[in-house]
């Protein structure tokens, strides 16, 4: 993808259905308190308190590294998020940094009780730290399942979400952080 070609459209429409989960009063511009805080708060209720440590952690890692990006931004706005999360089409290491992201993640967050696998109540905790409802992860957890055990390997965890932030094509990987929030995300259509 060249610098100066559009961003395809359905990859778009992901990252704003990110942007929008911490965007909480839809006034286009997303700062590190915004997305720390309530992170934090959400986590406080269901993370055992040896987690928290290292979610914040990530927490912040995540907001330094994908959402500042390069230019440390304060203020982020859609454009800003589009543009330093298309940096994993212009720099391969951004990609690789994303994959070890999701492991750690994996490993210290969402397998909670650390047998290796994501079982369905552990992943419906997980998405709940982003503010999704119970009932709304089945089409999520059945998604990531690629194998259909009943249950989530950490291989499916990282490629689901690398897909979700990596692939331009309309893939089950649009469902990793719950339901798509395509007319949220439409209604951002004309944002800067
Ligand atoms: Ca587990
Ligand atoms: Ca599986």
């Amino acid at each position: 993808m060249s610098a100066s070609a559009p961003y395809p459209e359905f990859w778009v429409r992901k990252m704003r259905s990110i942007f929008v989960m911490f965007d909480h009063d839809l006034d286009g511009v997303v700062k590190k308190e915004d997305m720390v805080d309530f992170c934090e708060s959400r986590a406080k209720w269901l993370l055992k308190q040896e987690q928290m440590h290292a979610y914040m952690d990530l927490v912040k890692h995540a907001w330094d590294y994908f959402w500042a990006g390069p230019e440390k931004k304060e203020n982020v706005t859609l454009k800003d998020y589009i543009y330093n999360q298309a940096r994993t089409f212009r720099e391969p290491t951004v990609q690789e940094e994303g994959e070890k992201w999701f492991h750690v993640y994996f490993d210290k967050i969402a397998d909670k009780n650390g047998d290796g696998i994501v079982t369905r109540k552990e992943y419906e905790e997980f998405l709940g730290l982003f503010g999704v409802h119970p009932l709304s992860v089945p089409p999520s957890f059945e998604a990531l399942d690629t194998d259909g055990d009943g249950h989530i390997s950490k291989e499916e965890f990282v490629n689901a979400a690398v897909g979700f932030f990596c692939c331009t094509a309309d893939t089950p990987a649009k469902l990793f952080w719950g339901p798509f929030l395509a007319e949220i995300s439409l209604s951002y259509r004309n944002c800067k």
